[in-house]
């Protein structure tokens, strides 16, 4: 099954979101594959976020990323990356609509509580970024046939 790979940024370690926001995963119906804390450091956010080192926000970014240790997970399901962009909402949280995360519980367009792959391809590239082949566990929890049918399992 696909998987995905979100960030508890430092504005959710702050704020004591962390339990919030994986229950939420987990009320789902989403399989936690890894999960573990690090300190994220220049380099890994420079690769992380190439896609927006050249804008004037990329130094604040930065700060605000390594604020506090981070919360970094492996999670799978079956289209788990659109699933989980969808319950992450917009970027800006005071744009984000009221059911997704951002939009319950952040007010910043930066300090937006998660990091989540915006598509499978990313997805597999960021995973093996952040976790080791053996930090990724392929295990079925025991809720897994009452939350697919048969024929999705298959
Ligand atoms: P995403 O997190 O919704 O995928 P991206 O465009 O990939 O959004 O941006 C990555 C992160 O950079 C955002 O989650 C946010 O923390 C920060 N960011 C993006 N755009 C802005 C901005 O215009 N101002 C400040 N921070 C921004
Ligand atoms: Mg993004």
């Amino acid at each position: 099954m696909e998987q995905t790979l979100i960030i508890l940024k430092p504005s959710a370690i702050n704020r004591s979101l962390v339990g919030d926001v994986i229950t939420r995963f987990q009320r789902k119906g989403l399989v936690i594959a890894g999960i573990k804390m690090m300190q994220l450091d220049e380099a890994i956010l420079r690769e992380h976020y190439a896609h927006l080192v050249e804008r004037p926000f990329f130094p604040t970014l930065l700060r605000s990323m390594m604020a506090t240790p981070v919360i970094v997970m492996v999670l799978r399901g079956k289209d788990v990356v659109a699933v989980v962009r969808s319950m992450t909402g917009a970027t800006n949280s005071r744009v984000a609509a009221p059911g997704t995360i951002r939009g319950d519980f952040g007010m910043s367009g930066q300090e937006n509580i998660i990091h989540a792959s915006d598509t499978p391809e990313n997805a597999t590239v960021e995973v093996a970024r952040f976790f080791a082949p053996e930090e990724v566990f392929d295990y079925s929890p025991a809720t897994l046939s009452a939350t697919y049918a048969d024929d999705e399992l298959a």
